[in-house]
Protein backbone atom coordinates (compact mmCIF):
# COMPACT_ATOMS: atom_id res chain seq x y z
CA UNK A 1 0.00 0.00 0.00
CA UNK A 2 1.13 4.17 -0.77
CA UNK A 3 2.82 5.40 1.81
CA UNK A 4 0.65 7.92 3.82
CA UNK A 5 0.83 11.06 2.17
CA UNK A 6 2.29 13.42 5.68
CA UNK A 7 3.41 15.91 3.09
CA UNK A 8 0.19 17.18 2.20
CA UNK A 9 0.25 18.29 5.68
CA UNK A 10 3.63 20.04 5.88
CA UNK A 11 5.42 23.31 5.32
CA UNK A 12 9.22 23.05 3.17
CA UNK A 13 11.22 26.00 4.24
CA UNK A 14 14.21 26.34 1.57
CA UNK A 15 17.49 27.36 2.83
CA UNK A 16 20.02 28.53 0.22
CA UNK A 17 23.31 27.70 2.52
CA UNK A 18 25.46 29.97 0.68
CA UNK A 19 23.43 33.04 1.75
CA UNK A 20 22.10 31.64 5.28
CA UNK A 21 24.25 31.75 8.49
CA UNK A 22 28.35 32.00 7.74
CA UNK A 23 29.90 30.25 11.00
CA UNK A 24 33.72 30.87 10.24
CA UNK A 25 33.49 34.27 9.12
CA UNK A 26 34.93 33.34 5.58
CA UNK A 27 31.40 35.33 4.13
CA UNK A 28 30.00 32.13 2.65
CA UNK A 29 26.84 30.49 4.79
CA UNK A 30 27.91 27.11 6.12
CA UNK A 31 26.17 23.94 8.00
CA UNK A 32 27.23 25.30 10.96
CA UNK A 33 25.70 28.37 10.85
CA UNK A 34 22.41 26.12 9.77
CA UNK A 35 22.73 24.21 12.91
CA UNK A 36 22.86 27.45 15.26
CA UNK A 37 19.64 28.67 13.38
CA UNK A 38 17.76 25.36 13.43
CA UNK A 39 15.90 26.99 16.86
CA UNK A 40 14.34 29.39 14.64
CA UNK A 41 13.01 27.15 11.97
CA UNK A 42 11.32 25.32 14.74
CA UNK A 43 10.17 28.30 16.29
CA UNK A 44 8.50 29.00 13.11
CA UNK A 45 6.95 26.14 12.70
CA UNK A 46 8.28 23.79 9.17
CA UNK A 47 8.19 20.71 8.59
CA UNK A 48 10.80 20.26 6.09
CA UNK A 49 13.87 21.68 5.21
CA UNK A 50 15.04 21.53 1.69
CA UNK A 51 19.08 22.31 1.02
CA UNK A 52 19.68 23.78 -2.01
CA UNK A 53 23.20 21.80 -3.03
CA UNK A 54 25.79 21.54 -0.56
CA UNK A 55 27.92 19.25 -2.70
CA UNK A 56 31.34 19.42 -3.81
CA UNK A 57 31.44 21.97 -6.96
CA UNK A 58 32.93 24.92 -8.93
CA UNK A 59 30.57 27.03 -7.92
CA UNK A 60 29.89 27.94 -12.00
CA UNK A 61 26.46 28.23 -10.25
CA UNK A 62 26.43 28.40 -6.77
CA UNK A 63 26.67 24.50 -6.60
CA UNK A 64 24.11 23.64 -9.27
CA UNK A 65 27.10 22.21 -11.01
CA UNK A 66 28.38 19.34 -8.89
CA UNK A 67 31.91 17.43 -9.01
CA UNK A 68 31.04 14.67 -6.06
CA UNK A 69 27.75 13.89 -5.10
CA UNK A 70 28.85 12.53 -2.42
CA UNK A 71 30.54 14.76 -0.37
CA UNK A 72 30.10 17.96 0.90
CA UNK A 73 31.60 21.15 -0.20
CA UNK A 74 34.76 22.40 2.18
CA UNK A 75 33.12 26.49 2.17
CA UNK A 76 29.82 23.98 3.66
CA UNK A 77 31.47 22.03 5.42
CA UNK A 78 32.25 18.42 6.28
CA UNK A 79 30.06 14.98 6.28
CA UNK A 80 30.51 15.19 9.44
CA UNK A 81 28.89 18.35 9.93
CA UNK A 82 26.22 17.05 7.92
CA UNK A 83 25.53 14.35 9.85
CA UNK A 84 25.40 16.71 13.27
CA UNK A 85 23.07 18.81 11.32
CA UNK A 86 20.92 15.56 10.02
CA UNK A 87 20.79 14.49 13.73
CA UNK A 88 19.75 18.09 15.17
CA UNK A 89 16.70 18.73 12.37
CA UNK A 90 15.34 14.98 12.95
CA UNK A 91 15.91 16.42 17.02
CA UNK A 92 13.46 18.92 16.68
CA UNK A 93 10.88 16.79 14.98
CA UNK A 94 11.96 18.06 11.40
CA UNK A 95 12.79 16.20 8.45
CA UNK A 96 15.32 17.53 5.83
CA UNK A 97 15.53 16.87 1.86
CA UNK A 98 18.86 17.34 -0.65
CA UNK A 99 18.74 18.86 -3.87
CA UNK A 100 19.56 16.36 -6.21
CA UNK A 101 20.74 17.53 -9.47
CA UNK A 102 21.10 14.72 -11.83
CA UNK A 103 20.17 16.50 -15.29
CA UNK A 104 23.70 17.69 -15.62
CA UNK A 105 26.78 16.96 -13.66
CA UNK A 106 29.54 19.98 -13.22
CA UNK A 107 31.97 19.45 -15.94
CA UNK A 108 35.07 18.61 -13.28
CA UNK A 109 33.12 15.49 -11.30
CA UNK A 110 35.03 12.32 -12.15
CA UNK A 111 32.28 11.03 -14.67
CA UNK A 112 32.65 13.89 -17.13
CA UNK A 113 36.78 13.74 -16.74
CA UNK A 114 36.32 10.33 -17.65
CA UNK A 115 34.26 10.79 -20.67
CA UNK A 116 36.00 13.88 -22.04
CA UNK A 117 39.32 12.57 -21.88
CA UNK A 118 38.82 8.79 -22.78
CA UNK A 119 37.56 10.21 -26.07
CA UNK A 120 35.00 8.88 -28.60
CA UNK A 121 35.95 5.00 -27.71
CA UNK A 122 36.15 5.60 -23.70
CA UNK A 123 34.00 3.59 -21.61
CA UNK A 124 32.10 6.92 -20.22
CA UNK A 125 31.96 8.20 -23.67
CA UNK A 126 28.61 7.61 -23.50
CA UNK A 127 27.44 9.11 -20.24
CA UNK A 128 27.36 12.25 -21.57
CA UNK A 129 25.73 13.72 -24.73
CA UNK A 130 28.75 13.95 -27.53
CA UNK A 131 27.93 14.82 -31.39
CA UNK A 132 30.24 15.25 -34.30
CA UNK A 133 30.27 18.71 -35.47
CA UNK A 134 27.85 19.57 -38.39
CA UNK A 135 28.88 18.85 -41.73
CA UNK A 136 30.52 21.10 -44.26
CA UNK A 137 31.45 23.52 -41.07
CA UNK A 138 34.55 24.30 -39.63
CA UNK A 139 34.96 22.69 -36.51
CA UNK A 140 34.50 24.78 -32.76
CA UNK A 141 33.12 27.86 -35.33
CA UNK A 142 29.84 29.61 -34.57
CA UNK A 143 27.15 27.37 -36.39
CA UNK A 144 29.70 24.15 -36.41
CA UNK A 145 27.67 23.00 -32.87
CA UNK A 146 25.43 19.87 -33.82
CA UNK A 147 22.47 21.37 -33.42
CA UNK A 148 21.06 24.90 -33.15
CA UNK A 149 19.97 24.89 -29.05
CA UNK A 150 20.43 27.76 -27.36
CA UNK A 151 21.82 26.98 -23.62
CA UNK A 152 19.52 28.82 -20.45
CA UNK A 153 22.38 30.76 -19.76
CA UNK A 154 23.13 32.33 -23.16
CA UNK A 155 24.73 31.17 -26.10
CA UNK A 156 25.16 27.84 -27.67
CA UNK A 157 24.31 24.75 -25.43
CA UNK A 158 27.31 22.78 -27.41
CA UNK A 159 30.82 23.11 -26.10
CA UNK A 160 33.72 22.01 -29.00
CA UNK A 161 36.39 19.58 -27.29
CA UNK A 162 39.01 20.08 -29.76
CA UNK A 163 40.93 16.93 -28.37
CA UNK A 164 38.42 14.82 -29.27
CA UNK A 165 36.92 17.11 -32.17
CA UNK A 166 33.68 16.12 -30.88
CA UNK A 167 30.83 18.62 -29.15
CA UNK A 168 29.49 17.87 -25.58
CA UNK A 169 25.45 19.28 -25.23
CA UNK A 170 25.19 21.40 -21.73
CA UNK A 171 21.65 22.80 -21.39
CA UNK A 172 23.21 25.39 -18.59
CA UNK A 173 26.04 26.52 -18.41
CA UNK A 174 29.31 25.22 -20.56
CA UNK A 175 30.28 23.46 -17.19
CA UNK A 176 27.21 21.87 -16.45
CA UNK A 177 27.63 18.99 -19.21
CA UNK A 178 24.29 17.59 -19.58
CA UNK A 179 24.47 13.47 -18.25
CA UNK A 180 22.94 11.05 -21.06
CA UNK A 181 19.99 9.27 -19.31
CA UNK A 182 19.61 6.84 -22.58
CA UNK A 183 22.59 5.05 -20.46
CA UNK A 184 21.50 2.70 -18.29
CA UNK A 185 24.44 2.98 -16.51
CA UNK A 186 24.28 6.30 -15.53
CA UNK A 187 20.53 5.76 -14.37
CA UNK A 188 22.33 2.87 -12.26
CA UNK A 189 24.81 5.49 -10.78
CA UNK A 190 22.15 8.14 -10.00
CA UNK A 191 19.98 5.55 -8.25
CA UNK A 192 23.15 4.45 -6.08
CA UNK A 193 23.60 7.94 -5.14
CA UNK A 194 20.29 8.34 -4.34
CA UNK A 195 20.18 4.99 -1.60
CA UNK A 196 23.36 6.39 -0.50
CA UNK A 197 22.28 10.00 0.93
CA UNK A 198 18.69 7.71 1.87
CA UNK A 199 21.07 5.69 4.19
CA UNK A 200 22.28 8.61 5.50
CA UNK A 201 19.12 9.25 6.87
CA UNK A 202 18.13 12.18 4.55
CA UNK A 203 14.33 12.20 4.40
CA UNK A 204 13.86 12.81 0.06
CA UNK A 205 15.07 15.18 -2.97
CA UNK A 206 14.31 17.91 -4.68
CA UNK A 207 14.53 17.17 -8.24
CA UNK A 208 16.26 19.58 -10.06
CA UNK A 209 15.20 20.56 -13.64
CA UNK A 210 13.56 16.73 -13.45
CA UNK A 211 11.66 17.04 -16.68
CA UNK A 212 14.69 17.84 -19.05
CA UNK A 213 16.53 14.59 -18.65
CA UNK A 214 14.64 12.69 -21.60
CA UNK A 215 16.29 14.07 -24.87
CA UNK A 216 14.97 13.30 -28.09
CA UNK A 217 17.50 11.00 -29.40
CA UNK A 218 17.78 12.46 -32.94
CA UNK A 219 18.34 16.18 -31.12
CA UNK A 220 16.59 18.22 -33.91
CA UNK A 221 16.59 21.86 -34.33
CA UNK A 222 14.72 23.73 -32.83
CA UNK A 223 12.82 26.58 -33.98
CA UNK A 224 14.14 29.54 -34.35
CA UNK A 225 12.46 33.41 -33.04
CA UNK A 226 12.53 36.67 -34.48
CA UNK A 227 15.99 38.42 -33.89
CA UNK A 228 17.30 34.83 -32.44
CA UNK A 229 20.46 33.31 -33.31
CA UNK A 230 19.52 30.34 -32.11
CA UNK A 231 16.59 27.50 -31.94
CA UNK A 232 14.48 26.75 -28.97
CA UNK A 233 15.63 22.89 -27.96
CA UNK A 234 12.44 22.86 -25.75
CA UNK A 235 10.05 20.70 -27.45
CA UNK A 236 12.87 18.18 -27.30
CA UNK A 237 13.81 17.76 -23.86
CA UNK A 238 10.90 19.48 -22.06
CA UNK A 239 9.26 16.14 -20.43
CA UNK A 240 10.67 14.22 -23.58
CA UNK A 241 10.04 10.95 -24.92
CA UNK A 242 11.02 8.53 -21.86
CA UNK A 243 10.16 10.95 -18.63
CA UNK A 244 7.79 9.19 -16.98
CA UNK A 245 10.08 5.91 -17.81
CA UNK A 246 12.85 7.58 -15.78
CA UNK A 247 10.75 8.89 -12.95
CA UNK A 248 9.25 5.27 -12.62
CA UNK A 249 12.29 3.33 -12.77
CA UNK A 250 13.47 5.84 -10.21
CA UNK A 251 10.74 5.09 -8.03
CA UNK A 252 10.80 1.62 -7.88
CA UNK A 253 14.96 1.44 -7.31
CA UNK A 254 15.12 4.89 -4.58
CA UNK A 255 11.88 5.04 -3.14
CA UNK A 256 9.49 2.34 -3.35
CA UNK A 257 9.28 0.25 -0.18
CA UNK A 258 11.18 2.28 1.95
CA UNK A 259 10.88 2.40 5.87
CA UNK A 260 10.88 5.62 6.35
CA UNK A 261 8.32 8.31 4.89
CA UNK A 262 9.95 10.33 2.16
CA UNK A 263 9.50 13.43 -0.11
CA UNK A 264 10.27 13.32 -3.89
CA UNK A 265 9.60 16.82 -5.10
CA UNK A 266 10.49 17.77 -9.16
CA UNK A 267 11.46 20.75 -10.72
CA UNK A 268 9.95 21.41 -13.93
CA UNK A 269 10.14 24.21 -16.25
CA UNK A 270 7.68 24.09 -18.82
CA UNK A 271 4.97 21.24 -16.99
CA UNK A 272 1.66 21.54 -18.27
CA UNK A 273 -1.35 20.51 -16.48
CA UNK A 274 -1.58 17.29 -17.62
CA UNK A 275 2.05 16.62 -17.81
CA UNK A 276 1.87 17.19 -14.17
CA UNK A 277 -0.81 14.94 -12.95
CA UNK A 278 0.80 12.47 -14.56
CA UNK A 279 3.68 12.75 -12.46
CA UNK A 280 1.93 13.47 -9.43
CA UNK A 281 -0.92 10.76 -9.87
CA UNK A 282 -0.01 8.62 -6.69
CA UNK A 283 -0.89 5.04 -9.15
CA UNK A 284 1.52 5.62 -11.48
CA UNK A 285 4.35 6.05 -8.20
CA UNK A 286 6.64 9.18 -9.96
CA UNK A 287 6.74 11.73 -8.03
CA UNK A 288 4.79 13.66 -4.85
CA UNK A 289 4.65 16.77 -6.48
CA UNK A 290 6.08 18.75 -9.12
CA UNK A 291 7.25 22.69 -9.26
CA UNK A 292 5.69 24.57 -12.23
CA UNK A 293 6.34 27.65 -13.85
CA UNK A 294 3.17 28.91 -15.23
CA UNK A 295 2.56 31.64 -12.91
CA UNK A 296 6.32 33.30 -12.59
CA UNK A 297 5.63 33.26 -16.27
CA UNK A 298 2.89 35.78 -16.69
CA UNK A 299 4.64 39.04 -16.42
CA UNK A 300 7.50 38.61 -18.98
CA UNK A 301 7.40 39.38 -22.42
CA UNK A 302 8.31 36.98 -25.41
CA UNK A 303 12.16 38.23 -25.18
CA UNK A 304 12.21 35.88 -21.88
CA UNK A 305 12.81 36.76 -18.60
CA UNK A 306 14.11 39.67 -18.55
CA UNK A 307 11.37 41.48 -21.00
CA UNK A 308 9.08 42.57 -18.12
CA UNK A 309 5.79 42.89 -18.33
CA UNK A 310 2.90 44.08 -16.30
CA UNK A 311 1.48 41.68 -13.95
CA UNK A 312 -2.47 41.15 -14.70
CA UNK A 313 -4.37 39.90 -11.10
CA UNK A 314 -6.75 38.02 -13.39
CA UNK A 315 -4.09 35.88 -15.32
CA UNK A 316 -2.39 35.14 -11.94
CA UNK A 317 -6.02 34.21 -10.15
CA UNK A 318 -6.89 32.34 -13.93
CA UNK A 319 -3.33 30.20 -14.02
CA UNK A 320 -2.91 29.17 -10.00
CA UNK A 321 -6.93 28.29 -10.14
CA UNK A 322 -6.14 26.36 -13.09
CA UNK A 323 -3.76 24.26 -11.60
CA UNK A 324 -6.02 24.24 -8.16
CA UNK A 325 -8.63 22.52 -10.85
CA UNK A 326 -6.25 20.60 -12.76
CA UNK A 327 -4.81 18.73 -9.74
CA UNK A 328 -7.60 18.39 -7.47
CA UNK A 329 -8.36 15.03 -7.88
CA UNK A 330 -5.60 13.57 -8.78
CA UNK A 331 -1.95 14.61 -8.32
CA UNK A 332 -1.16 17.30 -5.98
CA UNK A 333 0.21 21.47 -5.97
CA UNK A 334 3.26 22.71 -4.51
CA UNK A 335 2.88 26.28 -3.86
CA UNK A 336 5.56 28.73 -3.77
CA UNK A 337 6.20 32.53 -5.22
CA UNK A 338 9.70 32.85 -4.77
CA UNK A 339 12.77 30.81 -4.41
CA UNK A 340 16.69 31.23 -5.12
CA UNK A 341 15.72 31.69 -8.93
CA UNK A 342 13.04 34.07 -8.70
CA UNK A 343 13.02 37.66 -7.61
CA UNK A 344 11.70 38.40 -4.31
CA UNK A 345 7.71 37.83 -3.72
CA UNK A 346 6.75 40.98 -1.78
CA UNK A 347 8.83 42.90 -4.93
CA UNK A 348 7.33 41.45 -7.58
CA UNK A 349 3.16 40.46 -5.93
CA UNK A 350 3.28 42.92 -3.50
CA UNK A 351 4.34 46.18 -2.84
CA UNK A 352 8.11 46.53 -1.20
CA UNK A 353 7.62 50.23 -0.49
CA UNK A 354 7.49 51.21 3.38
CA UNK A 355 4.02 51.90 3.61
CA UNK A 356 2.59 48.46 2.34
CA UNK A 357 5.73 45.78 2.69
CA UNK A 358 4.77 44.08 5.62
CA UNK A 359 1.03 43.88 5.17
CA UNK A 360 1.17 43.26 0.95
CA UNK A 361 3.94 40.46 2.45
CA UNK A 362 1.27 38.82 4.79
CA UNK A 363 -1.36 39.15 2.14
CA UNK A 364 1.04 37.09 0.06
CA UNK A 365 1.49 34.82 2.60
CA UNK A 366 -2.20 34.36 3.10
CA UNK A 367 -3.04 33.55 -0.28
CA UNK A 368 -0.43 31.04 -1.31
CA UNK A 369 -0.92 29.38 2.41
CA UNK A 370 -4.38 28.81 1.64
CA UNK A 371 -4.38 27.50 -1.62
CA UNK A 372 -4.38 23.69 -1.62
CA UNK A 373 -1.05 21.95 -2.15
CA UNK A 374 2.19 21.97 -0.32
CA UNK A 375 3.81 25.73 0.51
CA UNK A 376 6.88 26.44 0.05
CA UNK A 377 8.93 29.25 2.28
CA UNK A 378 12.31 29.96 0.76
CA UNK A 379 14.12 31.89 3.06
CA UNK A 380 13.90 35.50 4.17
CA UNK A 381 10.24 35.31 2.75
CA UNK A 382 9.44 35.32 6.44
CA UNK A 383 10.44 38.12 6.96
CA UNK A 384 9.20 39.72 3.53
CA UNK A 385 12.60 40.49 2.28
CA UNK A 386 12.40 42.52 -0.74
CA UNK A 387 14.83 42.86 -3.60
CA UNK A 388 18.37 44.19 -3.65
CA UNK A 389 18.96 48.04 -4.72
CA UNK A 390 21.94 46.68 -7.51
CA UNK A 391 23.35 49.85 -8.78
CA UNK A 392 26.10 48.56 -11.66
CA UNK A 393 26.68 45.05 -12.76
CA UNK A 394 29.82 44.39 -10.30
CA UNK A 395 26.77 44.40 -7.83
CA UNK A 396 26.16 40.96 -9.60
CA UNK A 397 27.24 37.49 -9.23
CA UNK A 398 25.17 34.55 -10.66
CA UNK A 399 26.19 33.43 -14.03
CA UNK A 400 22.77 34.26 -15.51
CA UNK A 401 22.87 37.73 -14.76
CA UNK A 402 26.97 38.18 -15.82
CA UNK A 403 26.28 36.21 -18.93
CA UNK A 404 22.70 37.92 -20.09
CA UNK A 405 24.87 41.39 -19.60
CA UNK A 406 27.93 40.53 -22.04
CA UNK A 407 25.32 38.94 -24.65
CA UNK A 408 23.38 42.06 -24.33
CA UNK A 409 26.19 44.52 -24.36
CA UNK A 410 27.70 42.49 -27.25
CA UNK A 411 24.18 43.40 -29.25
CA UNK A 412 24.54 47.06 -28.41
CA UNK A 413 21.84 47.01 -25.94
CA UNK A 414 22.16 49.94 -23.75
CA UNK A 415 23.51 49.61 -19.76
CA UNK A 416 20.68 51.51 -18.39
CA UNK A 417 17.88 49.26 -20.07
CA UNK A 418 19.73 45.63 -19.32
CA UNK A 419 19.95 46.77 -15.95
CA UNK A 420 16.87 48.04 -15.54
CA UNK A 421 15.53 43.98 -16.57
CA UNK A 422 18.67 42.81 -14.25
CA UNK A 423 17.03 44.73 -11.51
CA UNK A 424 13.57 43.22 -11.52
CA UNK A 425 14.84 39.78 -12.26
CA UNK A 426 18.01 39.03 -11.61
CA UNK A 427 18.04 35.62 -9.62
CA UNK A 428 20.90 37.68 -7.27
CA UNK A 429 17.83 39.18 -6.01
CA UNK A 430 16.68 36.59 -3.60
CA UNK A 431 20.20 35.51 -3.08
CA UNK A 432 21.46 38.39 -0.70
CA UNK A 433 22.32 37.11 3.00
CA UNK A 434 19.69 36.31 5.64
CA UNK A 435 18.85 39.53 7.38
CA UNK A 436 19.52 38.10 11.04
CA UNK A 437 19.50 41.55 12.90
CA UNK A 438 20.25 45.34 12.09
CA UNK A 439 24.53 44.98 12.88
CA UNK A 440 26.81 45.49 10.30
CA UNK A 441 25.83 42.91 7.21
CA UNK A 442 22.85 41.80 9.00
CA UNK A 443 24.33 38.90 11.51
CA UNK A 444 25.05 36.75 8.44
CA UNK A 445 28.77 36.87 8.67
CA UNK A 446 31.43 38.33 10.73
CA UNK A 447 33.81 38.91 7.40
CA UNK A 448 32.91 39.99 4.08
CA UNK A 449 29.72 38.55 2.25
CA UNK A 450 30.08 36.79 -0.79
CA UNK A 451 27.34 39.08 -2.10
CA UNK A 452 26.36 42.83 -0.54
CA UNK A 453 23.75 42.29 2.35
CA UNK A 454 20.66 44.30 1.57
CA UNK A 455 20.70 47.68 3.56
CA UNK A 456 17.19 47.48 4.37
CA UNK A 457 18.02 45.12 6.87
CA UNK A 458 18.77 48.26 9.36
CA UNK A 459 14.77 48.34 9.95
CA UNK A 460 13.79 44.04 8.01
CA UNK A 461 15.84 41.54 10.05
CA UNK A 462 14.83 38.55 12.03
CA UNK A 463 15.75 39.66 16.10
CA UNK A 464 13.02 42.90 15.51
CA UNK A 465 10.83 40.89 14.12
CA UNK A 466 10.79 37.87 16.65
CA UNK A 467 10.24 40.70 19.24
CA UNK A 468 7.42 42.22 17.05
CA UNK A 469 3.86 40.04 17.80
CA UNK A 470 2.61 42.03 14.72
CA UNK A 471 5.66 41.35 12.31
CA UNK A 472 5.52 39.12 8.84
CA UNK A 473 7.25 36.18 11.03
CA UNK A 474 4.85 35.93 13.43
CA UNK A 475 2.00 36.10 10.64
CA UNK A 476 4.02 33.47 8.58
CA UNK A 477 4.10 31.39 11.78
CA UNK A 478 0.39 31.64 12.66
CA UNK A 479 -0.69 30.84 8.92
CA UNK A 480 1.94 27.24 9.87
CA UNK A 481 0.21 26.46 12.93
CA UNK A 482 -3.27 27.28 11.51
CA UNK A 483 -2.60 24.01 8.67
CA UNK A 484 -2.30 21.58 12.17
CA UNK A 485 -5.57 22.62 13.30
CA UNK A 486 -7.62 23.62 10.91
CA UNK A 487 -8.73 20.19 7.94
CA UNK A 488 -10.10 22.55 5.70
CA UNK A 489 -6.75 24.06 5.05
CA UNK A 490 -5.35 20.59 3.47
CA UNK A 491 -8.12 18.78 2.11
CA UNK A 492 -10.86 21.67 1.31
CA UNK A 493 -12.29 21.68 -2.57
CA UNK A 494 -11.00 25.10 -3.74
CA UNK A 495 -13.18 27.55 -5.44
CA UNK A 496 -12.33 30.47 -7.28
CA UNK A 497 -14.58 33.89 -6.92
CA UNK A 498 -14.52 37.27 -8.59
CA UNK A 499 -12.52 35.57 -11.37
CA UNK A 500 -12.47 39.48 -13.69
CA UNK A 501 -11.67 41.56 -10.92
CA UNK A 502 -8.10 43.09 -11.31
CA UNK A 503 -7.61 43.96 -7.61
CA UNK A 504 -9.41 41.18 -5.73
CA UNK A 505 -8.00 37.43 -5.11
CA UNK A 506 -11.16 35.59 -3.24
CA UNK A 507 -11.45 32.25 -3.38
CA UNK A 508 -13.34 29.32 -0.71
CA UNK A 509 -11.98 26.21 0.55
CA UNK A 510 -14.52 23.37 1.76
CA UNK A 511 -13.54 20.46 3.89
CA UNK A 512 -15.54 17.58 2.17
CA UNK A 513 -15.43 15.79 5.32
CA UNK A 514 -16.59 18.16 8.51
CA UNK A 515 -18.30 20.85 5.65
CA UNK A 516 -16.02 23.60 7.40
CA UNK A 517 -15.83 26.52 4.85
CA UNK A 518 -13.31 28.94 4.31
CA UNK A 519 -13.59 32.13 2.67
CA UNK A 520 -10.27 34.25 1.31
CA UNK A 521 -10.90 37.81 0.37
CA UNK A 522 -7.49 39.85 -0.65
CA UNK A 523 -6.87 43.45 -1.59
CA UNK A 524 -3.63 43.04 -3.93
CA UNK A 525 -3.70 47.21 -4.65
CA UNK A 526 -2.28 49.87 -2.86
CA UNK A 527 -6.51 51.14 -2.78
CA UNK A 528 -9.16 50.33 -0.45
CA UNK A 529 -11.27 47.95 -2.68
CA UNK A 530 -15.22 46.87 -2.27
CA UNK A 531 -15.38 43.02 -2.11
CA UNK A 532 -19.27 41.20 -2.79
CA UNK A 533 -19.18 39.25 -0.22
CA UNK A 534 -21.24 35.74 -1.02
CA UNK A 535 -24.21 34.95 0.88
CA UNK A 536 -23.75 33.91 4.05
CA UNK A 537 -20.52 34.35 5.27
CA UNK A 538 -21.73 37.91 6.90
CA UNK A 539 -20.90 37.82 10.52
CA UNK A 540 -18.59 34.83 10.40
CA UNK A 541 -15.83 34.44 12.41
CA UNK A 542 -11.83 35.78 11.35
CA UNK A 543 -9.82 33.13 11.43
CA UNK A 544 -6.39 35.07 10.28
CA UNK A 545 -6.11 38.63 8.72
CA UNK A 546 -3.14 40.64 8.12
CA UNK A 547 -4.86 44.03 9.68
CA UNK A 548 -5.96 44.72 13.29
CA UNK A 549 -9.83 43.26 13.86
CA UNK A 550 -11.71 45.39 11.80
CA UNK A 551 -15.96 45.35 11.57
CA UNK A 552 -17.60 42.10 10.88
CA UNK A 553 -17.79 40.84 7.28
CA UNK A 554 -20.68 43.03 5.21
CA UNK A 555 -22.04 42.05 2.00
CA UNK A 556 -20.11 44.59 0.17
CA UNK A 557 -17.13 44.88 2.15
CA UNK A 558 -14.18 47.65 2.12
CA UNK A 559 -10.97 46.31 2.33
CA UNK A 560 -8.03 48.39 3.18
CA UNK A 561 -5.11 48.69 0.73
CA UNK A 562 -3.51 44.69 0.56
CA UNK A 563 -5.92 43.91 3.17
CA UNK A 564 -6.17 39.85 3.32
CA UNK A 565 -8.50 38.15 5.93
CA UNK A 566 -10.05 34.52 6.09
CA UNK A 567 -13.16 33.73 7.79
CA UNK A 568 -14.47 30.51 8.67
CA UNK A 569 -18.05 28.84 8.70
CA UNK A 570 -19.14 25.64 10.20
O1 LIG B 1 16.62 25.88 -12.31
C1 LIG B 1 16.08 25.64 -13.54
C2 LIG B 1 15.03 26.60 -13.91
O2 LIG B 1 14.08 26.27 -14.53
C3 LIG B 1 15.20 27.98 -13.54
O3 LIG B 1 14.37 28.54 -12.65
C4 LIG B 1 16.28 28.71 -14.13
O4 LIG B 1 17.32 28.86 -13.20
C5 LIG B 1 15.84 30.05 -14.51
O5 LIG B 1 14.67 29.96 -15.18
C6 LIG B 1 16.87 30.67 -15.37
O6 LIG B 1 16.28 31.82 -15.87
C7 LIG B 1 17.39 24.93 -11.69
C8 LIG B 1 18.01 25.52 -10.44
O7 LIG B 1 16.98 25.84 -9.54
C9 LIG B 1 18.86 26.68 -10.82
O8 LIG B 1 19.36 27.37 -9.71
C10 LIG B 1 19.97 26.16 -11.68
O9 LIG B 1 20.72 27.22 -12.17
C11 LIG B 1 19.45 25.34 -12.86
O10 LIG B 1 18.42 24.44 -12.52
C12 LIG B 1 20.57 24.50 -13.42
O11 LIG B 1 20.90 23.52 -12.48
CA1 LIG C 1 31.42 30.00 6.14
Amino acid sequence: SPAPAWWKNAVVYQIYPRSFADSNADGIGDLQGIIERLDYLAQLGVDVLWLSPIYPSPHDDNGYDISDYQDVDPLFGTLDDFDRLLAAVHDRGMKLIMDLVVNHTSDEHAWFTASRDGGPQGAKRDWYIWRPPRAGHEPGTPGAEPNNWESWFSGPAWTYDAASGEYYLHTFSRKQPDLNWENPEVRHAVHAMMRWWLRRGVDGFRMDVINLISKDPELPDGQVAEGSRYGDGRPYYVCGPRIHEHLAEMHREVFAGHPRPLLAVGEMPGVSIEQARLFTDPARRELDMVFTFEHVGLDQGAGGKFDIRLLKLTDLKASLGRWQTGLAETGWNSLYLNNHDQPRAVSRFGDDSPAHRDRSAKLLATVLHLHHGTPYVYQGEELGMANAPFTAIDDFRDIESVNHHREQTALGVAEDEILAGLRRRSRDNSRTPMQWDATEHGGFTAGTPWIAVNPDHATVNAKAQLADPDSVFHHYRRLIALRRTEPAITAGDFQLLHPDHEQLYAFTRRDPHSGTELLVLANFSGESVTAAVPAGWENTEVLIANVPATAPLRTRHPLAPWEARVHRRR
